[in-house]
């Protein structure tokens, strides 16, 4: 017979976060319409309105009891307002995403990315995908059907970045679900 093993130490509740920016509603309704258009001619699943952002760092679960701590972290981050042209979409055919983003992105992105990043490391939260290259984009349609779809055209949409947040995400069937839990003014 085998010893019994000793029961597993019970794991503490965790909520899954990111931060990001978060576009203004208006920037965002334009888009939503964009990805519902795209939606309708490649099949997929269109991001919604209230949930259209652009990932900085993804972390995954972190225990609850250390989101404070989180908080803290990201408020030593320091980076200057800046503005991004959303100017290009794209389809991804590894992962079947329709997505905009930056013809060329403004350096103070990819610097803030890459500060919050190393803040948070140094704090001792690990970044699943550190080693990936920062390439920043809003998801609009995901599960694209038909990969073969032109990409259209994108209308340039200028988008002043005045603050980065912290998001929670639940998942459910019918998609995913964001709520802010902090906000991280950028000044300067
Ligand atoms: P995506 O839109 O390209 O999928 C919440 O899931 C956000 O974090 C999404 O914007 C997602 O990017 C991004 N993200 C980055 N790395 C991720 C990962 N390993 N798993 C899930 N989401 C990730």
């Amino acid at each position: 017979m085998s010893p019994e093993r000793p029961p597993a130490a019970p794991r503490p509740p965790v909520a899954r976060v990111f931060f990001a920016l978060w576009p203004p509603a208006e920037l965002a309704a334009t888009l939503a319409g964009a990805a519902k258009d795209f939606a309708h001619q490649a099949g997929g699943h269109p991001s919604r309105q209230e949930t259209l952002h652009l990932t900085l760092a993804f972390l995954g679960d972190v225990p609850i009891s250390r989101l404070p701590e989180l908080q803290a972290a990201a408020q030593n981050v320091r980076g200057p307002a800046f503005e991004l042209t959303l100017d290009r979409f794209g389809l991804w055919q590894h992962n079947r995403i329709f997505w905009t983003g930056c013809t060329q992105p403004p350096p103070a992105l990819g610097t803030l990315a890459a500060s919050l990043m190393q803040q948070v490391q140094d704090s001792g939260f690990p970044v699943p995908d550190a080693q990936r290259p920062f390439v920043p984009h809003m998801t609009l349609v995901r599960k694209v059907a038909r990969l073969q779809t032109p990409v259209p055209q994108c209308a340039p949409h200028q988008w002043m970045c005045r603050e980065f947040v912290l998001v929670r995400s639940r998942v459910s069937e019918s998609g995913a679900d964001y709520a802010v839990l902090a906000r991280f003014p950028l000044v300067g």
